[in-house]
């Protein structure tokens, strides 16, 4: 499959150093708030805005809170389903995900497929994307019947990052669920990393809350952090996380 033109930038970007992902669920942030806090961010540094949420996402909703982004700043908007609902014709490419340690068929290929058909209508970017919850996963891992993997199994973590590549998707997304009292250990990053090689990248999210814990997370191997909860929360800690994300040199330890 041909790699769109959202992906080429922010690959050839990532090459640089690792890139910082803003994540807004238009559950929590609506139009209004939006398109100010997307150019905040886009101030700080980040790379792109996710837009999605496990629940409570309307379609409506959805483009409204895409158009006032699109509005307020220029960097690349994305796409988070969590469900087919999660698709705007307003975003610039959708991280195409199966939850590949769901146990319900319906996250894994089921979804995907009523998607495609509306993907392919807009005619939207489509990142393939393997997505894998890390313990329990949150909100995401309790919608998508997630068999989480335990946090200490880094080889396991590992393995489902290598399975995504051999599949053919050309991102893997470890996830700890958006607020999650701990995010993905280092050492299972690093074991993807050295399983599945260069060529995949690696998002990693969920409970990731100050710079030193992002900064070992890319250390690890990430090329990517998505920040969701703290930007409602403590945004001057985001700009924390994005320095941190920009000041490691790639495998420096
Ligand atoms: C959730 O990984 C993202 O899907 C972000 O998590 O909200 O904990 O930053 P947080």
């Amino acid at each position: 499959m041909r790699v769109g033109r959202v992906e080429e930038e922010l690959r050839s970007k990532a090459k640089e150093r690792a890139l910082h992902f803003s994540l807004i669920d238009p559950d929590k942030t609506g139009p209004s708030d939006a398109g100010s806090i997307a150019s905040k961010l886009e101030a700080m540094g980040t790379d792109a805005i996710l837009v999605g949420g496990s629940i409570g996402v309307s379609e409506r909703e959805l483009d409204e809170v895409i158009i006032e982004i699109k509005r307020s700043c220029s960097l690349p908007v994305i796409l988070f389903p969590g469900n087919i609902t999660g698709i705007s014709r307003y975003a610039d490419a959708i991280l195409f995900m199966s939850l590949l340690n769901s146990t319900n068929p319906y996250f894994i290929t089921r979804a995907q497929l009523l998607g495609a058909a509306i993907i392919r209508k807009y005619d939207i970017e489509a990142i393939p994307t393997g997505y894998i919850i890390v313990g329990s996963g949150g909100a995401a891992g309790y919608v998508g019947y997630a068999h989480g993997v335990p946090y200490d199994r880094a080889d396991i973590g590992g393995l489902y990052v290598l399975l995504a590549k051999y599949m053919g998707m050309r991102f893997a997304y470890l996830e700890a669920g958006s607020g999650a009292p701990r995010p993905v250990p280092p050492t299972m990053v690093r074991a993807a990393r050295n399983l599945a090689g260069e060529d995949i990248v690696i998002m990693v999210g969920g409970g990731i809350r100050d710079g030193e814990t992002a900064a070992s997370i890319v250390k690890a191997g990430a090329n990517i952090i998505v920040t969701g909860t703290l930007i409602e929360r403590n945004p001057d800690k985001v700009s924390n996380i994005i320095r941190a994300v920009k000041s490691v040199t790639r495998h420096s330890s």
